[in-house]
């Protein structure tokens, strides 16, 4: 599927060195050195509704590590997906009375001239679930033949054929430190588990399922439902988990650096991913897992189920600059739950007016430092709160003096756009 358009990233003297990243997975901080090559696949959106201010956080949190690989001289290949076909967005198109697929094209070009608005780097590969699902029905129907998948036959309203993960018996194969077993990812108990994993897409209350946490890897056609050749499998369509996990293994090495997405996403759909691919070839889908906090409205979790949103491309349509949305966002530490308000956008659009100012004032040999400091911010865990009062700073000490050194201010700009991704000039 076609990407969007690619932000131009200034070049900067030196470079950055490790990033210290907190690995949800390991519930600890690691350090990932500096290499020649870093891998990074975030969950893409499902797109049935305009993207909202949680879903961009998450993205601009990623790009930040990104930027900072570019930075240390990594060549970084990303992958995002978009899950372009799934429940909540046939249930959406029938009760809009929208073809799914009309649906699914105009809420992903919407999203792509949203994420170049916020200048979050293209990924290298954006992939839809439709397109994928050649490569999805082979693993199925290995899966299956590897006693790590079983189908389920008809119950009331069901028909045979749905084909189901099966965690307890992947888990009872786990023989290495390494190898997945429920929980590997998220260490929820499983009463935690069931708890959440009918809002997220599962179906504990199937009949007949080994476990309730069995997730769906293939659904046969129903009545009135897009559907596809599943060879042996029937004609289906894919379980969510499936769909990450093959595109990230077709396109990614096996394991790749960061597996990235929400903190709603770290159970189900990372820790099924995570099994599923340990299952297919006994390695790790991602050495790490990066989970982001939740942006919230009004007190709860902004979600396109509850309705709660506050919509880029609305924003945007209203005159707001998007530079000003991304300075909003990395005003949060991207692990943090937050909220969003008025008063956090119209506080960003007076910080990027001083910013915008200092410029041609700066004072003689102060980029250089702001540099060194973008850099050891964002190497702690992505702290860009912490690197935006440094650039906070820099702006009060240039609007203080009598400095306007052209070096300093252009370099300050350069420092600002690569790594923070916030455009000055
Ligand atoms: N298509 C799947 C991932 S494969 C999906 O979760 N789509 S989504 O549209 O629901 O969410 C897209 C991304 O935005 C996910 O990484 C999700 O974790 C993140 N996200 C959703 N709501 C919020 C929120 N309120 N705050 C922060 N991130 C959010
Ligand atoms: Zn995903």
């Amino acid at each position: 599927m076609k990407t969007w358009r690619q932000t131009p990233v200034p070049q900067l003297p030196g470079a950055s060195g490790s990033v210290r990243l907190y690995d949800s997975r390991l519930r600890d901080m690691v350090e990932i050195p500096a290499a020649a090559e870093r891998s990074l696949y975030v969950c893409g959106i499902t797109p049935y509704d305009a993207t909202h201010l949680g879903h961009a956080s998450t993205y601009v949190a990623f790009d930040l590590l990104n930027r900072l690989w570019r930075d240390a001289g990594s060549t970084v290949t990303y992958v995002q997906n978009t899950t372009d076909v799934d429940d909540p967005l046939l249930e959406r198109a029938d009760a809009t009375g929208v073809d799914w697929r009309t649906l699914a094209h105009g809420q992903i070009a919407l999203f792509q001239t949203d994420m170049e608005a916020l200048r979050v780097l293209a990924p290298d590969h954006y992939i839809g679930a439709v397109e994928s699902i050649p490569w999805i029905v082979p693993e199925v129907e290995k899966l299956l033949a590897d006693g790590l998948a079983y189908t389920l036959g008809g119950s009331e309203g069901e028909p045979d054929g749905d084909v189901y993960y099966d965690v307890t018996e992947a888990t009872r194969r786990a023989d290495s430190d390494d190898a997945w077993r429920l929980g590997h990812v998220s260490h929820l108990t499983v009463a935690e588990m069931i708890e959440v994993f009918g809002d997220r897409g599962g179906d504990p209350d199937r009949p007949g399922k080994h476990s309730p946490l069995d997730p769906i890897l293939w659904r046969e056609a129903r009545l009135g439902e897009p559907h596809w050749d599943g060879g042996t499998l029937g004609p289906g369509r894919p379980g969510w988990h499936i769909e990450c996990t093959v595109i990230a293994r077709r396109f990614l090495p096996a394991p790749f650096t960061v597996q990235g997405g929400g903190s709603d996403l770290a159970f189900p759909h990372h820790e099924m991913g995570a099994g599923h691919a340990w299952s297919m070839d006994h390695t790790p889908l991602a050495r790490h897992f990066a989970h982001t906090g939740m942006v919230g409205l009004d007190g709860e979790k902004m979600s396109k189920s509850r309705g709660n949103l506050v919509i880029v491309s609305k924003l945007r349509a209203a005159g707001v600059e998007p530079a000003a949305i991304r300075l909003a966002i990395l005003a949060n530490h991207y692990r943090s739950d937050w909220e969003w308000t008025q008063e956090l956008l119209d506080g960003s659009a007076a910080r990027l007016a001083r910013w915008r100012e200092a410029l041609a004032r700066a004072v003689p040999g102060s980029a250089e430092p702001l540099l060194s400091e973008l850099r050891t911010a964002l190497a702690d865990d992505l702290d860009a709160p912490r690197a935006l009062a440094a650039v906070d700073k820099w702006a009060e000490d240039a609007a203080a003096g009598r400095g306007e050194s052209a070096h300093d201010g252009a370099l300050a700009a350069d420092a600002v756009d690569a790594l923070l991704g916030v455009a000055l000039r």
